[in-house]
């Protein structure tokens, strides 16, 4: 195919039909060229151009006797199958991408020479993949995991990828724990379960043996590790890095992504139930948003800071389990990244990606957080494995969109060889790309000296203060939802000395969510507080930032609302309710009965988007219950309309209704308990207040009286 497509650029073409040597092709849809059938379909050819005569049977001797191995077609077609699987990502497998494009606000020149910073309103390609953890390719989307937030700029200095995560902390301080850590959070060698969760024995094991990972157990605790969608979370860098400008001055800096729309996580019931109703919740949200051309746009901030800061900061800011909180060093935005578009094909692009921390241009440099340096090591060899050769770059997903030149040749599937006689350098006859002192890349001279050891440094030794600081720095309903997840995971641990070694952490943290934890998991004395390698520091300032609840949008734009309908619903009722919630620039979506729709009290037909069985109230953040008297009495005995609204009530979203709905509220048990998220839908002139009452997105203030694992 690649063949004639060469062929073809230089012969005479009309619009999308082409001639050559007399056979008339016809250009397909990505430029490609197709023969012709004689009744006008594209030619079905093998991978060498041949055309195939008949593609439903394969070569035998008569009607049933053995295959032949002349069948070149056959063998061609399965062998090709056969090896359609790459090795998936060791971390990371899930992922889901979409590419867009980042904008320069204003000029960095002061503080970095990367061209992608030098020119407001300047806007980069980028390429952008969010990702699970721990879950195989095939798990579901609300796994409670980090999410991975890499994205690739393609630069025009080269591709920059900041490969980062949706939590600013790491588990670990030193790379070479890292095999120990997955190994322990991906699902047990021996029985091969549980997938993508680390709610078992081998994980907590490790963890309760590792004090380091206390701050990050907190955040992985949190709502954090359950987002709404990837268009709510926050993204982080993680490490230090370096700016370094044109008179090769450095700057630290921590990368931050702020979502635009405000942070927003799901409830752990919830996110149980998405993972069974769609467990591609957050592919269908990415892919909706920019189908539907809601782009998701987050902001890069930084942090930028001197050695004199770090020196003085209260920890070591090259450890990868330490924030600098905003409060002390506020985060500066400089550019927005809008993705717009989704990949053609998943395979080749989202799959093929390889992103790889190693990868900066010039005016970005790295610090010496031991974590960041160990990675610059791993992802190189990784994509080897993963892509099967040294010329994955060749790939067009990864290769950058400048200009680039090099004498690197051959090699598996290189297809961007070298032209030419001359293939090094220096070469006398004046041929081929040569080093640049002015432009290339120059690695920031810092100065170091010392023996070779290995050891940890004393400044990386407090792993209790900032993990007691993410805790105090939680709304109630925050911590609360923490402490159910420790309780949860730690109750699918079967070893007892590890639930205890837990506790004994979580004392260092804070001591009511210790005896909370206890409690709930029937523990009758309580062990002593683990031993810290230094004292708990006295309590740092609690940091607001921190919260997601206090981050919230206070806004419904972007937000889907599912109004349970009946035939006879009011029109005019249901027709003002999407106006008020379109104005809020938010999604409405129907769930009737029966698959495809309702007839309204004015005799309309009205499409429902889906059947109750499909559309449980957890796809939705809001739900509406619009129904007729006589069609409620049918209703009120589907067990699936009364979950609907009982897991609503129970995973503290709003409720709007009408008076019609009141029996299916009694029915599923909370007719009694109505509160200031089951509202009673005004008539029209009311709508829009109910609409923007939804920003404040959940009633969690609801959640004690549920008794929600008996908290
Ligand atoms: Fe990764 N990580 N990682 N990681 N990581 C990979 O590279 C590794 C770490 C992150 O969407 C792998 O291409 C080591 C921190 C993301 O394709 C591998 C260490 C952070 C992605 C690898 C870490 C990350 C990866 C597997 C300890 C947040 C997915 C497949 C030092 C700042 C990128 C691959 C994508 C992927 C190694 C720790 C983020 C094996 C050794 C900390 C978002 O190279």
């Amino acid at each position: 195919m690649a063949k004639r497509t060469t062929r073809a650029s230089s012969s005479t073409s009309s619009t999308d039909n082409v001639t050559i040597h007399d056979q008339q092709l016809h250009r397909g849809a990505g430029g490609e060229l197709h023969q012709i059938a004689e009744d006008g379909h594209d030619v079905l050819t093998t991978s060498q151009g041949g055309p195939v005569a008949d593609d439903q049977n394969s070569l035998r001797v008569g009607a049933r006797g053995p295959l032949l191995v002349d069948d070149f077609h056959f063998r061609e077609k399965i062998f090709h199958f056969d090896h359609e699987r790459i090795p998936e990502r060791v971390v990371h497998a899930r992922g889901y991408a979409a590419h867009g494009f980042f904008e320069t606000y204003e000029s960095l020149s002061d503080v970095t020479r990367a061209d992608i910073f030098q020119r407001a309103g300047e806007k980069t390609p980028v390429f952008v993949r969010f990702s699970t953890v721990a879950g195989n390719k095939g798990s579901a989307d609300l796994a409670r995991d980090v999410r991975g937030f890499a994205v690739k700029f393609y630069t025009q200095e080269g591709n920059w990828d900041l490969v980062g995560n949706n939590i600013p902390v790491f588990f670990i301080q030193d790379a070479i724990k890292f095999p120990d850590l997955i190994h322990a959070a991906k699902q047990e060698p021996d029985r091969a379960f549980p997938q993508a969760q680390t709610a078992h024995d081998n994980f907590w094991d490790f963890i309760s043996l590792t004090p380091e990972s206390m701050n990050m157990v907190m955040w992985i605790m949190s709502d954090r590790t359950i987002p709404r969608s990837f268009r709510f979370m926050e993204g982080f860098g993680v490490h230090t890095f370096r700016f370094v400008n044109e008179k090769h001055e450095s700057t630290f800096v921590k990368f931050h992504w702020k979502p635009k729309l405000g942070l927003q996580s799901v409830a752990w019931n919830e996110a149980v139930k998405i993972n069974g109703a769609d467990p591609d919740f957050h592919r269908r949200d990415l892919w909706q948003s920019i189908q539907s051309g809601n782009f998701p746009e987050w902001e890069l901030c930084v942090q930028l800071f001197d050695q004199e800061f770090a020196d003085n900061f209260d920890f070591d800011v090259l450890d990868p389990t330490k924030i600098i909180p905003e409060e002390i060093l506020p985060v500066k935005p400089i550019g927005r990244l809008v993705l717009d578009r989704m990949p053609d094909n998943f395979f080749a692009e989202t799959e093929q990606v390889a992103f790889m921390t190693q990868n900066v241009p010039p005016g970005i440099d790295f610090s010496n957080d031991p974590l960041l340096q160990g990675r610059n090591f791993s992802y190189l060899d990784t994509q080897l494995k993963r892509l099967g050769g040294p010329n994955f770059t060749h790939l067009p997903i990864n290769a950058p969109k400048c200009p680039f030149h090099n004498f690197q040749q051959d090699g598996h599937m290189a297809m961007r060889n070298p032209v030419g006689r001359v293939n090094y350098q220096p070469n006398s006859f004046g041929e081929g790309p040569r080093e640049s002192p002015a432009r290339g890349y120059r690695h920031f001279p810092a100065e170091e000296n010392g023996q070779k050891v290995r050891l940890r440094p004393e400044s990386f030794a407090d792993h209790y203060s900032q993990a007691r600081q993410f805790f105090l720095s939680q709304t109630p309903p925050e911590q609360r939802h923490i402490a159910m997840a420790l309780t949860f995971e730690l109750s699918k641990v079967e070893t007892l000395a590890i639930r205890e070694r837990m506790i004994s952490h979580l004392l260092n943290i804070d001591e009511t969510l210790a005896t909370t934890v206890a409690q709930k998991l029937g523990i009758q004395t309580m062990p002593k507080a683990a031993d810290a390698a230094m004292p708990t520091r006295q309590d740092l300032e609690p940091s607001p930032a921190l919260s997601i609840v206090e981050r919230g949008p206070k806004r419904f734009e972007g937000r889907k609302l599912g109004v349970l309908v009946t035939d006879g619903v009011d029109a005019k009722l249901l027709k003002g309710l999407k106006t008020a919630i379109e104005k809020e620039k938010a999604l409405v979506e129907l769930i009737a009965p029966k698959v495809g729709g309702v007839t309204a009290s004015d005799g309309s037909w009205i499409e429902a988007q889906h059947m109750i069985d499909g559309g449980p109230s957890v796809l939705f953040d809001a739900v509406a219950v619009l129904a007729s008297p006589a069609a409620m009495e049918d209703l009120v005995k589907e067990a699936t309309a009364r979950d609907f609204v009982a897991d609503a009530f129970q995973h503290c979203k709003f409720i709007g209704y009408d008076e019609s709905a009141v029996p299916l509220l009694a029915k599923a048990g909370i007719a009694d308990d109505l509160d200031e998220g089951t509202i009673v839908l005004p008539g029209e002139e009311g709508l829009a207040a109910f609409a923007s009452e939804l920003g404040k997105l959940r009633v969690w203030g609801r959640e004690p009286a549920l008794k929600l694992g008996k908290a």
